[in-house]
């Protein structure tokens, strides 16, 4: 049992009727590809203390333990492959004028063909200096399918031989102002948002779908069950993004 089909008819309208069109995704985004969430059922925050492996001060403290949980998870990435969820956005966005908001660090949309994808918290395959500005993209790792050992030695900077950490956004930290900026400019001047997978729970992500609501536009949750966005939106669909996506997004 899937969405109405009349439902689905009333999206795909509102799809082919708009003049900007924001996908704004979360971790249940890519659920489907065997990635998991952050809250609830087999969430990372269900077996790791977030303070612990995703705060400044946790990779202060011991970039090793860090570094060999974030090298864990690249390595489980490299077994996954993107959903059809994924698939169907990447198509659509070829075709009708779409904005790709992410918050998800997995660069499954990218690996989907979505080009430059708004990443609110960075993207795990990338690295940067803890001292200079250098920056490393390990992104071929997952077309590679190189795997890393966890004990390997801490990556240095090629040019100044300091630490190098993963280029995600930890708790506490602020985010790229560019990409910040690019997200909010994007959902004050869209007409129709989706927002898929996403708990709504951290911030500042989680005001876009407020401030496009705001702004007129036409805001669908798509999730499996009730978030704290749901009474924030025109309408939620209650069903798999991997599974609805294709057929809102048919062109
Ligand atoms: C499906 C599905 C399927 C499942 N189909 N759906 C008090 C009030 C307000 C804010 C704060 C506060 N105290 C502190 C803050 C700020 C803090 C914050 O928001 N904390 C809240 C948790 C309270 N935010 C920050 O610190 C941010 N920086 C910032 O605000 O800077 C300024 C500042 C600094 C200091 C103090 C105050 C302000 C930075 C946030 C960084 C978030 N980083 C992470 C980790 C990334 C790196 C890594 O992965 O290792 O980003 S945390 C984690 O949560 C990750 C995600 O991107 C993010 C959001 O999670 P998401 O995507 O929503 O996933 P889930 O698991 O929560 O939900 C999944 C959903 O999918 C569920 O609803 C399922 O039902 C659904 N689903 N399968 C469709 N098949």
């Amino acid at each position: 049992m899937g969405a109405p089909e009349a439902v689905i008819t009333d999206l795909t309208r509102r799809v082919a009727d708009a003049q900007s069109i924001v996908v704004f995704t979360g971790a249940g985004m890519s659920a489907e590809s065997g990635v998991p969430t952050y809250r609830g059922q087999g969430g990372l925050w269900k077996n790791f203390r977030a303070q612990d492996l995703a705060t400044l001060e946790a990779f202060d403290r011991d970039p090793a333990l860090v570094w060999g949980w974030y090298r864990d998870r690249r390595n489980k990435l490299l077994e996954v492959e993107p959903n059809d969820g994924h698939r169907a956005i990447a198509e659509a966005a070829a075709r009708i004028p779409v904005t790709l908001v992410t918050q998800n660090v997995d660069g499954l949309h990218t690996f989907a063909g979505s080009t430059d994808p708004l990443e609110l918290h960075g993207n795990i395959w990338r690295e940067h200096c803890t001292s200079c500005p250098a920056t490393s993209d390990k992104s071929h790792h997952w077309a590679e399918k190189i795997v890393e050992a966890e004990n390997d030695p801490l990556p240095e900077c090629p040019d100044c031989e300091a630490l190098m950490r993963p280029s995600v956004v930890w708790f506490g930290e602020q985010l790229d102002a560019r990409v910040i900026e690019a997200a909010f400019k994007a959902a004050e001047g869209c007409d129709l948002m989706f927002v898929i997978g996403t708990s709504g729970e951290v911030q500042p992500a989680a005001s876009l779908p407020l401030v496009a609501r705001r702004a007129g536009a036409f805001v669908v949750e798509i999730n499996l069950e009730p978030t704290l966005l749901t009474d924030r939106c025109n309408t939620s669909l209650f069903e798999p993004a991997a599974r609805v996506l294709p057929r809102i997004l048919a062109g």
